[in-house]
């Protein structure tokens, strides 16, 4: 029926809107980035980020999230609703379709000041309708409520009238398209973090995400009326904070009214120390994570720096004449939220998560100065503590450049100080060779035995890893387990890191399949993370992923390995019944011999490796302080749940 409509009333405009969702069917990974899990979430957020839209602009106050049983999304707002009325261009469409068909048209019509959906990834409603088997949306306005039908793009139902209602608002559900996605299921701890964070960054906007998935519907209500504030707080709910900063700084401010057109914009900022090393600055730009930082991130950090130098000398706290506290000094322990709004943002670098517009520097710069300085001089104690935390960081600092030199000395002399527990490999040229950090020694042993020897060094370590996320610099450095790590890789860390000294392209985190393996593979990538985060960039660290189980048919000769529990079920079944083989469980390396290590694991052309990245710098980021924070439960119950799961590693 519907094919026989369309060939008898589509003219030409509708032929080419056909050609631009058509576009977007055969090439979605240039429209939603990938066709994988991420792919699949990011069609939530092209909508939800509309919604957010008609919040920002001040006609929406409550966002609904819905995933049902069958994987299929509703969003539901109380916005304006979009417009039904013919389309002023186009005067066959009510605006209701033209938005849901015509590529990057959704928000041509209006004009709210700053956009979420225009901005990084802001492709508009159209490209979640082309990529939806089926899509339905109903908006409440002017008195009525309206229903549209689509499927892959295309019309199925036009917009007719299917009551009255004085409320407004609009509802979309959509019905994502296995022929496009990899998977079709939805993530609910994905939906629920994007979902909280977005809240704390609209203040007051009550966001709720129901699952009906579940037997009783899990159901989460955010809705934070300090905002930002509320988000620190939240991101330190497991720290110390320091003495007197119960509560965050907060500032905000706004562009002259007078500023230019290209000009304008909005700056809130809140912080807190806590008393650990680290520092969580979390930037955003009308709402859009900046995971590079910019300009914003610039302005805030320069203005910090000085006006905590400037309240130490002029209250004497450091003398004329002492150095200035550094930058990084000061953000010891610092967690901050730094969110702008502007009307045009540009956004830069490799991931395209940098703020490039430069006058948000200035702007951010002179309000956060301005601040602070206000902050400082009204409440004295809070300023001798943050004073005191920079400086005993500024000591911890100069011990830790001690530390380093140390251990660049040692490099110094070569092979003469590297680890004695390394074995390493004879090829010198580090593009060919690899390191495989083992957990204990009698798993060092299996790998030494096992590894081809020309180009697989081997370091085993002894115990536990030192967690890096709870100590001061150059205590991390002053463990044995840590320098054998550094000497052993050659880059040094902090200021003398040099990725070029790299004595290995691959460094392969080996441990065993069990809690206490996952646990150093967790200490392993925060030291990493913290220490040597261009190898990741670089693409240099990788996780070994030995086999968990050996399946033996009985009375013939071989075995099958399986590296997880799914494999050992397809397996299974090949057989008639459970006495037709037997299961050899691998619960450590060292279960296995050299030569099933060396065929199954270490083996070039037969091993499976995971490659760490980190394409989600923000999970990274609270993952490592979540699972290494104060909260052993938290920690506990993370691990085993991710014990097996070595997916999470892509974090
Ligand atoms: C076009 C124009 C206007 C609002 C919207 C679209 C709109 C889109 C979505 C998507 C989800 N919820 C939404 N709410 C609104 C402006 C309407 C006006 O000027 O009244």
């Amino acid at each position: 029926m519907a094919t026989k409509k369309e060939t008898n009333n589509y003219g030409g405009k509708e032929i080419k809107i056909l050609e631009g969702l058509e576009a977007v069917r055969k090439r979605p990974g240039m429209y939603i980035g990938t066709t994988s899990v991420a792919g699949l979430h990011h069609l939530v957020w092209e909508i939800v980020d509309n919604s957010v839209d008609e919040a920002m602009a001040g006609y929406c106050n409550r966002i609904k999230v819905t995933v049902h049983p069958d994987n299929s999304i509703t969003v539901e707002d109380n916005g304006r609703g979009i417009p039904v009325e013919k389309h002023p261009q186009k005067r066959n469409m009510s605006t209701l379709e033209v938005v849901l068909t015509i590529l990057h048209a959704g928000g041509k019509f209006d004009n709210n000041a700053y956009k979420v959906s225009g901005g990084l990834h802001g492709v508009g409603i159209s490209v979640v309708n082309a990529l939806s088997k089926k899509l339905v949306a109903q908006v409440k306005r002017d008195g009525g409520i309206w229903e549209m039908e689509f499927s892959r793009g295309k019309t199925v139902k036009k917009m007719e009238q299917i009551g009255k209602s004085k409320a407004t608002g609009t509802t979309i559900t959509f019905w994502p398209d296995e022929l496009i996605f990899e998977t079709t299921v939805y993530d609910y701890d994905t939906l629920h973090d994007r979902l909280q964070e977005t809240a704390f960054l609209n203040k007051n906007l009550k966001i709720t995400l129901v699952d009906e998935r579940e037997l009783t519907p899990r159901v989460d209500e955010f809705c934070y009326a300090g905002g930002i504030v509320d988000f620190v707080k939240f991101l330190n709910e497991d720290k110390t904070i320091l003495p007197g900063l119960a509560r965050p700084i907060y500032i905000e401010g706004k562009s002259a009214d007078d500023a230019d057109e290209d000009k304008r914009g909005e700056v809130e900022v809140a912080l807190q120390w806590n008393n650990g090393f680290s520092e969580h600055t979390l930037s955003f730009a009308n709402d859009i994570f900046t995971d590079e930082g910019g300009m914003h991130l610039e302005g805030f950090r320069t203005a910090l720096t000085k006006a905590v130098n400037d309240y130490a000398k002029s209250h004497k706290l450091l003398k004329e004449k002492d150095p200035n506290l550094t930058g990084d000094d000061i953000r010891e322990g610092l967690t901050a939220v730094i969110s702008v709004k502007l009307p045009d943002p540009q956004f830069e670098g490799q991931t395209k998560a940098k703020l490039g517009s430069s006058y948000m520097r200035t702007l951010t710069n002179k309000i956060v100065s301005q601040g602070m300085a206000e902050y400082l001089e009204e409440h004295p104690n809070q300023a001798k503590e943050i004073f005191k935390k920079a400086s005993q960081a500024a000591k911890g600092r100069l011990a830790a450049q001690k530390a380093r030199q140390a251990t660049r000395r040692k490099g110094l002399l070569e092979s003469a100080s590297l680890p004695g527990k390394l074995a390493d490999c004879s090829v010198r040229d580090a593009e060919m060779t690899e390191l495989f950090i083992v957990e204990g020694d009698s798993a060092g042993g299996s790998a030494k035995m096992a590894r081809d020897r020309s180009i697989q060094a081997v370091l085993p370590l002894r115990g536990k890893i030192l967690n890096v996320e709870r100590v001061q610099e150059h205590r991390a450095l002053s463990s044995e387990t840590i320098t054998s790590l550094i000497t052993a890789i050659g880059t040094g860390v902090g200021p003398e890191f040099d990725l070029s000294k790299a004595r290995y392209h691959k460094i392969v985190i080996m441990t065993d399949a069990d809690v206490d393996g996952a646990h150093i593979r967790i200490l392993l990538l925060t030291f990493f993370y913290r220490y040597m985060k261009p190898m990741i960039d670089a693409g240099y660290i990788y996780v070994a992923q030995p086999p968990l189980y050996q399946l033996k048919p009985k009375g013939k000769k071989g075995g099958k390995y399986l590296y997880t529990d799914e494999e050992l079920a397809i397996e299974a079944a090949k057989y008639e019944d459970s006495s037709r083989y037997t299961v050899q469980r691998y619960k450590g390396l060292g279960e296995m011999d050299p030569e099933q290590l060396w065929a199954t694991t270490m083996e070039p052309k037969n091993r499976i490796m995971l490659r760490v990245t980190i394409d989600d710098a923000m999970a990274a980021d609270r993952a490592v302080s979540d699972l290494m924070g104060n909260q052993v439960e938290k920690r506990k119950s993370f691990i085993q749940k991710h014990a097996k799961d070595v997916r999470f590693l892509d974090i």
